[in-house]
């Protein structure tokens, strides 16, 4: 195989790792992994099988890796495996890339058209017997939660319609649904959105299919009790920027923002769209109904994000418009006007929000995001992170009062995003632990950190060794071993 290239996207903390493992009863430095905790933290990196067919690549097109933390009477067990998708089983057997640049077919190998071009590095949620692993481009890929086997692209037994499937699929855990959707349903770059409510048999039972006000980048979205919200924002694309092979994402400074609300069980004469002003969001909190209206919960920033994603104008990236503050939008379904209401929920710089997922569309109190601490030193020269953005510290927010209760990682080390294990047998929101991975940047390698969720700043509960190092990656979830035992079968 050839070389990687020397860029930032592969080297230093961001060097391919490539390592299927298995290491069996992970060391303990600090603390005790409490023994009540009974499941898997499943999380999905992306991590590049092959050197690109360009000269240089994103991180975001990355081949999906996934580690399996199986938790069990104080005892820790990992286990490590890529996501066996149509493009990386073709390019193994190939011995080199086929695939091309993010998103964009036209600069694939000829002998790929028409595969799915899906790198399942995203997301991974079990749901009615099996692991998801996604990407938003592409349906899912199953596989065994436990043995982390791939079994394939899943389409909901037959009844996914769509080729693409959100990476942000929503469990409400009072009906067991999944609800989700698609974007480019009707093929790349099309404004076809497709919304799903899968049943807990792991079926499509309702869908509605619509289409947006514009392209872009949708994400991730929320769930009420009686409605989901889809969120358009201007990170937008179309074929003359593949044609020109630009960046398939740019960032457009002139367009507004939407909301669209669709009744969970409603068709696509019920979706309402309100608007707001040009800015940048792309992960939700959470989302709920109060009355008539609807409150939307998310990490809003006034310019882009993503550096690697451009203003379409060549604009220069602005650090300081891409600082996200957790936001609260509101909309009134009685009002006679489209207008957003909007809130700032606390002052802390931050992205990667996450809530108890038990009260996933329902009123809340407790919000957790990874936060970067300007005042704290850094002494680790290079090794940011491939969005620019330093998470040194975990944090708490309660939503109700703004209160913040937050962990300093140290100067050389940053954050993945957390997750959330309910302490069992107990319903109380906030009650349990985050886990979440630790990059340890001077060390190269990896420690996954065990918080009492209620109590950050007291530090972790638990400190286990990770004896490599964990690429850094998108998102996870926790599964109670009793899920699991129910998902098997
Ligand atoms: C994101 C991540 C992706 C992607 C689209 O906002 C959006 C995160 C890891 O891939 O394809
Ligand atoms: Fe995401």
């Amino acid at each position: 195989m050839k070389a990687f290239p020397n860029s930032r996207n592969f080297t230093g903390y961001f060097a391919p790792s490539r390592i299927e493992a298995d290491i069996a009863d992970l060391e303990v430095i600090q603390g005790a992994v409490p023994a009540e905790i009974d499941g898997i933290f499943h999380r999905v990196a992306p991590d590049p099988h092959f050197p690109p067919l360009g000269e240089d690549d994103i991180w975001f097109n990355g081949d999906g890796m996934v580690t399996a933390f199986a938790f069990r009477d104080g005892r820790v067990d990992l286990k490590q495996r890529w996501v066996e998708t149509d493009k990386f089983k073709l390019e193994r057997e190939a011995g080199h890339a086929l695939f091309g640049a993010y998103r964009n077919p036209l600069t694939d190998d000829e002998s790929v058209e028409g595969v799915y071009r899906g790198t399942a590095n995203t997301n991974v949620v079990v749901h009615a017997g099996v692991l998801l692993a996604l990407k938003e481009d592409s349906p899912p890929v199953a596989m065994d939660p436990v043995s982390l086997k791939t079994i394939g692209n899943w389409d909901f037994h037959g009844t996914m319609k769509s080729p693409t499937f959100t990476a942000h699929p929503k469990i409400d855990t009072r009906t067991g649904e999944l609800l989700a959707f698609g974007y480019a349903a009707r093929g790349l770059l099309t404004r076809d959105m497709v919304y799903y409510v899968i049943g807990p048999d792991g079926r499509v039972a309702h869908e509605v299919w619509f289409e947006l006000p514009y392209y872009c980048m949708m994400h991730d979205f929320g769930i009420t009790e009686n409605y989901v919200i889809f969120h358009v924002v201007p990170i937008t694309s179309n074929w003359e920027r593949l044609e020109q092979g630009k960046p398939h994402f740019g960032f457009d400074t002139e367009r507004d923002i939407y909301l669209g609300v669709l009744p969970r069980r409603g068709t696509a004469e019920d979706l309402r769209w309100f608007r707001g002003p040009n800015q940048f969001a792309s992960h939700v909190m959470n989302a709920f109904d109060e009355g008539t209206k609807i409150h939307f919960d998310t990490p809003a920033a006034s310019g882009n994000m993503f550096p690697f994603f451009p203003d379409i104008n060549d604009a220069p990236f602005d650090p300081v418009a891409a600082q996200a503050h957790m936001t609260r939008w509101t909309v009134d379904m009685a009002a006679n006007e489209d207008g957003i209401a909007a809130r700032r929920l606390t002052d802390l710089v931050g992205e990667f929000p996450r809530i108890d997922d038990r009260f996933a569309g329902r009123p809340y109190r407790h919000g957790y995001i990874l936060a970067q601490d300007k005042d704290k030193p850094f002494e680790v020269g290079g090794a940011k992170s491939a969005t620019g953005l330093m998470m040194n510290t975990l944090a708490h927010i309660d939503i109700e009062t703004g209160a913040v209760d937050s962990w300093w990682i140290g100067a050389t080390s940053s954050l993945q995003e957390p997750a959330f294990i309910p302490r069992p047998g107990s319903t109380q929101e906030g009650d349990g632990w985050l886990v979440v991975v630790e990059n340890l940047l001077v060390e190269m390698r990896s420690n996954l950190l065990l918080f009492d969720a209620r109590n950050l700043s007291a530090g972790p509960v638990a400190t286990i060794v990770v004896p490599m190092r964990l690429r850094p990656a998108l998102h996870g979830n926790f599964v109670a071993g009793g899920q699991l035992q129910a998902a098997v079968a």
